[in-house]
């Protein structure tokens, strides 16, 4: 496949969403003109989210962040099968064709999110987790990832002051903190995924991605469209 996945995850209000305009703003920058690629690339950025990338997506995201919708509490495994219904209708639907012609996808939250939530924090069968990831994505993988490592409490300050707080975020401490933990561990196993510590300013968080991104883009040039 000609294009790439890139994921953004971690704990609420690491900063995924403010991190991936970003970058998408700083990669567009560079097929116009870049001090570091030997040639010039033909970059289509496209942003999306899990859940809610489709309109099956959206969908299913009010049925598992409203607390309202469903009016009765969503057993674990239900809310496992919703994520991963989610998911392969976005990988079918929106992700493979973007790859296949050649764009980069900044997706906010993927497979790991399943880990470290459905799994870790709730503490479901991770060798189930993984089955089923690979289900729903056919085995599409994420190129690179960002874990936006953040101190749980900045995090949920800052999800806080944003206004908006949702089932996950209403969760208590101890989830938190076993969501972080599954961060910790699937990092300490994939070198695809990259910690980039989220406590900072926009600017310092956005400066240690663009280090990352400034190597994959010499990696990936003979790969990417050329102009
Ligand atoms: N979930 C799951 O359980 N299993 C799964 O498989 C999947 C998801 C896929 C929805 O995710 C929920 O779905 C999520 C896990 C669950 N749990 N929750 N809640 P979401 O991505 O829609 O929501 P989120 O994780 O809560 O993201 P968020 O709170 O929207 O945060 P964010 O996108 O990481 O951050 P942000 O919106 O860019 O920033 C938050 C605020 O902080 C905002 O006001 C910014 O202006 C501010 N901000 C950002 N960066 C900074 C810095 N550096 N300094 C100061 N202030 C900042």
């Amino acid at each position: 496949m000609k294009g790439k996945l890139i994921v953004f995850e971690g704990g609420e209000g690491g900063g995924k969403t403010t991190q991936i305009q970003l970058l998408r703003d700083w990669l567009l920058k560079q097929q116009q003109s870049s001090p570091f690629l030997s040639k010039s690339i033909d970059l289509e950025v496209i942003i999306t989210r899990e859940p809610g990338g489709t309109k099956l997506g959206q969908a299913l995201r009010g049925l598992l962040l409203d607390t309202n919708v469903s009016g009765e509490q969503i057993h674990e495994r239900a809310e496992l099968l919703l994520y991963a219904a989610d998911r392969a209708q976005h990988i079918e639907a929106l992700i493979k064709p973007l790859i296949e012609r050649g764009a980069i996808v900044l997706c906010d939250r993927f497979t790991d999110s399943t880990i470290a939530y459905q799994g870790y924090g709730r503490g479901l069968d991770l060798e189930l987790i993984q089955q089923l990831n690979h289900i729903a994505t056919g085995g599409l993988n994420s190129d690179l990832t960002f874990w936006l490592d953040i101190d749980i409490n900045i995090g949920l300050a800052r999800a806080k002051n944003r206004g908006k707080i949702d089932r996950m975020e209403q969760a208590d401490m101890r989830f938190h903190q076993l969501v972080k933990k599954g961060y910790q561990e699937l990092a300490k196993t994939n070198n695809l995924i990259v910690r980039i510590d989220a406590n900072m300013t926009r600017e310092k968080v956005q400066e240690q991605i663009q280090e990352i991104m400034e190597q994959k883009l010499k990696e990936w040039v003979d790969i990417l469209p050329n102009k």
